[in-house]
């Protein structure tokens, strides 16, 4: 799943693509570069993010999410706003991704209609707050927990279970130890969900703690923990570097003796 931000303020190619034609021109990149999903996101959720009014968002999406769709790819829409959410399944969307996991007003029942997959994340607070004090007993059991009750929610509503994915939310309110457990933890809440995961690593400030390099810097730190993700037994990665995580994909696959590209 390769990231395009189309958030003047977005936390690593803040304000590079702002508009239609370089933010398609990027879209096509990614898909050049091997990405099978294409996350478009009009609000920014990185740590101490403002939020943005949904017209607002989708001013900055519904055209690119149209011609994507037109294009011939699979996208997904980065909100958790139901005005968004129905505009953007309006145009086509395949996924919606909402780190949220549909727990806002009228989200849960904009999402039910159509056939589009759901993202469903763990987030600990709002963006705003989020990693001011991170605090579990056990992360990987409440995360768990929590995605369980989220699923149920959405199969209570009518969404089938083959169109849900659990997300653990990596830096959405976590420290570097909650991060690295639920990192370790991914095969228990494959196990414990029975649903495909996504993970979100791609030059998080985990990376920060971890390297001491800025986000233009961690390319290398975000393999490795593609390459952890993958093994613990995530499904899709989100990422901004498509080629290089699509060689992840390929190199680890390969390790794991199930021999070509999944
Ligand atoms: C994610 C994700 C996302 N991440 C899904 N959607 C972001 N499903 C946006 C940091 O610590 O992991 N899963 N949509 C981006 N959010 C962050 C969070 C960016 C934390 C940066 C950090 O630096």
């Amino acid at each position: 799943m390769g990231v395009l931000n189309v958030t003047p303020d977005s936390f690593s190619d803040g304000g590079r693509f702002v508009d239609v034609t370089s933010a398609l021109d990027h879209a096509a990149r990614m898909i050049d570069a091997g990405a099978d999903i294409i996350d478009v996101g009009g609000e920014s959720t990185r740590p101490g993010a403002a939020p943005v009014s949904a017209n607002e968002e989708m001013h900055r999406i519904l055209p690119i999410i149209e011609a994507l769709v037109t294009r011939g790819a699979r996208v997904s829409v980065d909100t958790s706003k139901p005005e968004v959410i129905r505009a953007a399944l309006g145009v086509g969307a395949h996924l919606v991704n909402d780190v949220r996991a549909l727990q806002s007003a009228g989200a849960l029942e904009a999402a039910v209609s159509g056939s589009a997959a759901i993202c469903l994340m763990h987030m600990q607070g709002t963006p705003s707050t989020m990693q001011e004090a991170p605090t579990y007993q056990n992360v990987v059991d409440e995360v768990t927990a929590f995605l369980k009750v989220r699923v149920d929610a959405c199969v209570a509503a009518g969404i089938g279970r083959d169109r849900l994915i659990v997300d653990p939310g990596f830096g959405f309110g976590k420290t570097l130890d909650h991060n690295l457990e639920l990192l370790r933890g991914l095969p228990k809440i494959a196990a414990a969900t029975g649903l495909p995961i996504l993970a979100g690593l791609s030059r998080k400030s985990m990376l920060s703690t971890l390297t001491g390099r800025t986000v233009n810097e961690r390319l290398a730190g975000s393999l490795a923990l593609a390459f952890a993700a993958l093994d613990g037994g995530a499904r899709i990665i989100r990422c901004h570097d498509v080629a290089e995580t699509c060689d992840v994909v390929k190199v680890w696959t390969a390790v794991r003796g199930r021999g070509g590209m999944v």
